[in-house]
């Protein structure tokens, strides 16, 4: 066993010892990475914050910063093995906080900026989290005010750290930086952090990752798209999300040694202008998005010229939409099809064209072992299509604190059950056919049905409910709620199911779509409701959504 984490399945030692072996997990942490970067080229910019003023932070300044935030951290009592909420948008502050929580062996919790009261105050009591970090206000949300509700209900929360103004908490700018003693750094095998899984029950899955396996795949990743000294990473999805951070992501170009442009938001008006002044070289995107970006280069004045590389993934992205990126944005497409759970597959630079159009790419390691499987968990023939399972150097052996449901989503000899359908082409290349879980993936942001099936069940006029995807031409799919009303319940508006669940404190991306009032769900042999079914009924004449 090899996690320092008794909440979190580590490798058996047989893995670990062969993946050290192999090479793949060297005993680097994130915090040698930094410091190593810091002594290797001091001066080079690591991270531009653009907004309001340009900020930067040279290799030196991000270590130096961050190792004494993690001493103010320390002595605010924030120690080894500790949750801390990281709630930020895409700033300096971010990546700066990140890596103090790395130094002190503290783990981030990655919520996302859109997260509300319902996911925060989950993470902060599930975790036992004993800090939080917000901004004051962001997207004309104030987190402080949520910061106060959640204190009341997180009995272990005992700092709440504000970007900006603090109200009545305390201003991250108040942390004392002096440069005091510090305890032991982490070593590789330590926890570095808890990445969210897009879910597919009530409450979100925490992901538990090591330093050795993620920066593994970080290695990887950095291999496979080129990444070097040279780089511009532009960020353009929310910092806390697996795909930006990883694939190569702001951590891989920190590895490699480039530099991190965070964009504030992510469409071309903002986007564009970043890209041609700060010479953007690499970003990643979700298919909608990359949409856009397509959609709009044409008629923009920017000069991309510098862009080498795109990255898509996240959901499934259309041939066709694939096939008009390049000659739009003027640079090269890599498919990507990732999970935070660990596997992450990439199309190559050397592939063929075709391949790349059409594939979600092939694994990033030799080691990371592909099964697909029929509903008996017995292997599919080659080049039919099952169910995804998978294990490897940089893939959970299991969620932190959730026996039961690892039980379920791993084999007892380690295999990950990634709940999608895929094929693989003689070429080792997969392609994403479907998927099997319970999960709607709406442009990329994942969506637990149970989780807005139980909050609307909570609705006094409310008999029975069931979230589905539909297919949706813009965002892959959309989510739209099945409602079966009380028998005599006063009529209800699909307006006022939208604001129950607004109103419970959720994600604005898991407000449902679309409300329809029906009088029965189709029903299944053994009579449970079939989701199969009501997607099919939505979308007549189309496939079940992806
Ligand atoms: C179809 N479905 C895809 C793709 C992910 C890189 C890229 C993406 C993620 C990510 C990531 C898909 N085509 N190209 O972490 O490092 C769906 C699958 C998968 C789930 C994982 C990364 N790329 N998906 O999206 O943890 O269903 O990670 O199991 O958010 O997204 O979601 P998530």
């Amino acid at each position: 066993s090899t996690a320092a984490d008794a909440d979190a399945p580590a490798w058996p030692a047989e893995f670990a010892e062969r993946y050290r072996a192999a090479g793949y997990w060297r005993g680097e942490t994130f915090t040698s990475v930094l410091e190593a970067g810091a002594a290797a080229h001091p001066d080079r910019t690591a991270v531009v914050d653009p907004a309001p003023g340009r900020r930067t932070w040279s290799y030196r300044e991000l270590a130096e910063r961050s190792a004494r935030l993690a001493a103010g951290f320390a002595e605010r009592g924030i120690s080894k093995g500790d949750r801390v909420v990281l709630q930020l948008p895409n700033t300096g502050e971010f990546i700066e906080v990140a890596f103090a929580l790395f130094r002190l062996g503290a783990l981030p919790v990655y919520a996302l900026p859109a997260h509300r009261d319902t996911e925060i105050e989950y993470f902060c009591s599930f975790t036992g989290a004993v800090a939080y970090v917000i901004p004051d206000r962001h997207a004309g949300f104030d987190h402080r005010v949520l910061a106060s509700k959640v204190r009341a209900s997180a009995p272990a929360l005992r700092h709440v750290f504000v970007v900006g103004d603090p109200g009545e908490h305390t201003a991250l700018a108040d942390v004392p930086r002096d440069p005091v003693s510090l305890p032991a750094p982490p070593a590789p095998g330590d926890l570095a952090f808890l990445q969210l899984s897009g879910g597919t029950t009530g409450v979100p899955k925490l992901i538990p990752r090591t330093h050795d396996d993620y920066i593994y795949s970080l290695r990887g990743s950095n291999e496979i798209c080129g990444v070097d000294g040279d780089t511009r990473f532009l960020v353009v999805l929310p910092a806390a999300h697996n795909f930006p951070m990883s694939s190569p992501g702001w951590l891989g170009t920190l590895y490699a040694g480039g530099t991190v442009v965070l964009c504030p938001r992510p469409d071309p008006a903002t986007a564009f202008p970043l890209v041609e002044s700060e010479r953007i070289t690499m970003t990643g995107m979700v298919p909608p998005l990359a949409l856009i970006w397509t959609d709009a280069a044409p008629d923009m004045e920017e000069d991309l010229s510098s862009l080498e590389l795109v990255l898509v993934g996240g959901a499934k992205y259309s041939e066709a939409a694939a096939r008009r990126l390049e000659p739009s944005l003027g640079c090269r497409l890599m498919q990507v099809f990732g999970m935070a759970e660990g596997l992450v597959n990439y199309t190559r630079l050397d592939d063929d064209h075709e391949t790349v159009m059409t594939t979600q790419g092939r694994p990033i390691s030799p080691d990371d072992e592909i099964r697909i499987v029929d509903d008996a968990d017995e292997d599919v023939p080659e080049g039919g299509y099952g169910h995804l399972l998978t294990r490897g150097p940089y893939t959970i052996r299991g969620y932190w604190r959730a026996p039961e449901h690892n039980a379920r989503s791993f084999t007892p000899d380690g295999f990950y059950r990634t709940g999608d359908i895929v094929r693989r082409l003689p070429s080792g290349h997969l392609v994403v056919e479907g998927r099997a879980k319970d999960q709607i993936n709406r442009g990329g942001e994942k969506i637990a049905p149970e989780e807005i099936e139980n909050i609307i069940l909570s609705h006094p006029s409310v008999h029975d409910v069931s979230v589905v995807g539909v297919a949706d031409e813009y965002l892959g799919e959309r989510s739209l709620a099945y409602v079966i009303l009380r028998e005599g319940a006063g009529p209800l508006k699909p307006a006022a199911v939208k604001r129950l669940v607004r109103e419970r404190g959720v994600a604005a991306y898991k407000v449902p779509d679309l409300v329809e009032f029906v009088e029965a769900f189709p029903q299944t042999g053994i009579g449970k409701v079939s989701k199969k079914g009501l997607r099919s009924d939505a979308a007549p004449g189309r496939t079940a959504p992806r």
